[in-house]
């Protein structure tokens, strides 16, 4: 049935569903390839495409406005009996955490790639998390309808980013054309075998070119001396100048992806539907199975791994999870690590948009679990024993954003539609800042922001305001003064009456408030003396600048007090008075927040980055080679705060979109100049 949800009966139950994420940078053909394989596999019956939003996957407005996947799309399909899901993670910095957790428990990975070697380092991050994940995959190079580079180049390129060695499974056949060469098929050098693409269809099986030979003989032998590098029999078949079996062969390449021995790489186009049964075949025979991740993840029970919770369906609250260790069904009672019980509600399989109710979800199944409150994401559920956790990196938040209901009467909503956007999406996250009443919403780069925004107006009907969030600006002062300050007021009755003097000094930095306390023979009853630290402190929430004020310390010298109208309140005013009068006179300046900055990128951009930092104010601290990552520097600074925004897109934008950074408060600078006057009439400017 075309467009419809395969059944799991008498299907994939002898070898479970096989879990298989897409991965790699944005726009490299990852949801075109699963419509390409939902395709060739007759799971749909006609191939949609990404950029006219036909296709299965990117089905949210969010995803089709942008072209490009905002978030994690589900897929199904069998393909010659055995049953496949599809995890394709979006690739955009911005949005690739909403793929992470169900990548982490995927039975291997697919890397789509871009063949242009110079866009190799692209796929840097990908390949650097699944080897530490210790995950199976392969690398498929997407596009080759317009490779004009050669993919031995790409291979070259890509070999320094893989822990493992890649093994080329393809020679490209080419033709002449206008402008250049084009691939037109390929040879496959496990079976010796030479294809021609033919659009939208398997390709045909040709005789092999001739002028190939040496090249597929060369070839041939390369991938059979690697695949020797861990079978010793094969290596003395070699030796011997036997001519291997097929079976060897297949078997000895299904167990190089198992055991993360070798990296295959195929290639193809997905939107002209080149290689995919190639792909999907080495799928079937290489892709491990169910029963090697639950070992890969110690899972000895059947359990179930949340990997996303979804508010966006009609359904409402649902938890994306795995099976593994066994099957689960529609009301099983699950224990969650903390011991939380919890009866299993309506079970469906998804497929794109789509979700279709399944009473039972067998080992290596994809599903959607309902009312389900008590799981949260990144939890295992089992009724027996709970697998450990899964670890997974914390994605960067490099930008903050301060929003207010466009409409007054839309608080509790925001707050409610807020809560749930949060919980579905790991690196979100909710802050109230206290110093500047602000709302803040914390996420990886401004379009993801931007997404939370578009997506609180389209579910929730929220429409907010957003602004830049404010500075933690402060203000201290530069050189020691005696005040005097005075209440004094006589309204007929009672009168009001507090009278002190103080002197005033600079502290270093970050030394904060003090209030000492100097007063001897009475001259202020020690009664009143808290209330004059109060009424210090209250000038010192704004001071004459417009900041908090810091680094002071306050002496209480001398005073006179009234034997009838003095009271708590007097004091406390004449204390804030004295104060106020004391900062104006004392030189004041502003103080600015620095961030240690840590900034990792490849290193053909590390110049780059290095004057961008220098023209941000910033401050070199050190630079070197980044741990781990052959041709990739780390570079630390001190910057301050003010000059973050912007800067992630200006360091996307000189590193091909790799480069990336941390930031932390630091410490409290001075600012003077024409900068501090600016940031002193904008405050001066701002609505009380
Ligand atoms: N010429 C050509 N274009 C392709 C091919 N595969 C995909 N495209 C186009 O490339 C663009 C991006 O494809 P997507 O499948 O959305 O890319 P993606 O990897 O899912 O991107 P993100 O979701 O943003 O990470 C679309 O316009 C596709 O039509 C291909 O093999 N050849
Ligand atoms: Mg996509």
């Amino acid at each position: 049935m075309p467009n419809s949800i395969g059944s799991n009966a008498g299907k994939g139950a002898a070898t479970g569903t096989r879990a298989v994420a897409l991965v790699g940078p944005a726009g490299a053909g990852k949801t075109s390839l699963a419509e390409a394989m939902l395709f060739a596999s007759g799971t749909i019956d006609r191939q949609g495409s990404t950029a006219s939003g036909s296709s299965v996957g990117d089905s949210s407005p969010e995803a089709r406005a942008r072209g490009g996947s905002t978030e994690l799309n589900l897929m199904h399909f069998d393909y010659l009996g055995d049953r496949f899901a599809i995890i394709d993670a979006p690739g955009s910095v911005g949005f690739a955490p909403d793929g992470a957790s169900a990548i982490a428990i995927a039975d291997m990975a697919i890397v789509v790639v871009d063949p242009d070697p110079a866009r190799a380092a692209l796929a840097a991050p990908s390949l650097r998390m699944l080897d530490e994940l210790g995950i199976p995959h392969m690398i498929f190079v997407n596009r080759v309808d317009q490779a004009r580079g050669r993919i031995r180049d790409l291979l070259s390129a890509l070999q320094p980013m893989s822990v493992s060695p890649l093994i080329a499974r393809q020679l490209p056949i080419r033709a002449k054309e206008a402008g250049g060469e084009k691939v037109t098929g390929f040879v496959d050098l496990a079976l010796e075998r030479a294809f021609h693409y033919r659009p939208g269809s398997s390709s045909e099986r040709i005789d092999m070119p001739s002028d190939l030979a040496t090249r597929e003989a060369e070839a041939r032998t390369q991938l059979l001396e690697r695949l020797a590098d861990h079978d010793d029999a094969l290596l003395e078949q070699l030796l011997m100048d036997q001519v291997p079996e097929q079976a060897t062969i297949f078997a000895d390449l299904a167990r190089e992806t198992g055991e993360n021995l070798g990296v295959s790489v195929l290639f193809g186009s997905a939107s002209s539907s080149w290689g995919v049964r190639r792909l999907l075949k080495a799928l079937r025979h290489e892709a491990p199975r169910p029963e090697t991740t639950a070992k890969r993840l110690s899972v000895t029970d059947p359990a179930l791994f949340a990997f996303k919770i979804n508010h966006g369906g009609a359904i409402g609250r649902l938890a994306l999870a795995r099976v593994l260790g066994g099957s689960i069904a529609e009301g099983s009672e699950l224990k969650t690590g903390d011991g939380v019980a919890t009866r299993l509600g309506a079970l469906f399989s998804i497929q794109g948009e789509k979700t279709a109710k399944t009473a039972t979800a067998l080992a290596g199944d994809i599903v959607a679990v309902a009312k389900a409150d008590e799981i949260g994401v990144g939890q295992w559920l089992s009724g027996g024993t709970i697998p450990p956790g899964v670890e997974l990196a914390q994605p960067a938040r490099n930008a903050t954003v301060a929003i207010a209901p466009a409409d007054r009467k839309d608080d509790v909503r925001l707050a409610s539609a807020l809560a749930r956007l949060a919980e579905e999406d790991s690196a979100l996250t909710i802050e109230h800042d206290d110093a500047s009443h602000e709302l803040r919403l914390r996420g990886v780069n401004d379009e993801h922001l931007g997404l939370v925004v578009a997506r609180l107006k389209r579910r929730y009907g929220v429409e907010v305001t957003s602004k830049p969030c404010s500075i933690g600006y402060r203000e201290s002062i530069r050189r020691p003064v005696r005040q005097h300050g005075r209440h004094k007021k006589q309204s007929g009755g009672h009168g009001q009456f507090g009278d002190v003097i103080i002197e005033i000094r600079p502290l270093a930095r970050g030394e904060g408030f003090r209030f000492e306390d100097k007063i001897h023979g009475g001259s202020i009853p020690r009664q009143y003396i808290p209330a004059v630290e109060a009424g210090v402190k209250d000038a010192c929430v704004k001071g004459p600048l417009g900041f908090p004020v810091d680094d002071v310390a306050v002496t209480l010298v001398d005073g006179s007090f009234h034997s009838v109208d003095s009271s708590e309140l007097a004091f406390r005013t004449a204390g804030r008075i004295a104060m106020h009068d004391a900062l104006a006179a004392a030189a004041p300046h502003l103080l600015e927040p620095v961030q240690r900055l840590v900034v990792v990128s490849p290193s053909s951009a590390t110049s780059k980055v290095s004057s961008t930092i220098a023209s941000r104010r910033g401050q070199m601290l050190g630079m070197g080679p980044r741990d781990g990552w052959p041709g990739w520097d780390r570079v630390e600074a001190l910057l301050p705060e003010s000059e973050l925004a912007g800067l992630e897109a200006e360091l996307r934008s000189l590193s091909h979109g790799l480069a990336t950074y941390e930031a932390d408060y630091d410490h409290l600078a001075e600012l003077n100049g024409t900068l501090a006057e600016k940031v002193v009439q904008g405050r001066v400017a701002e609505p009380a």
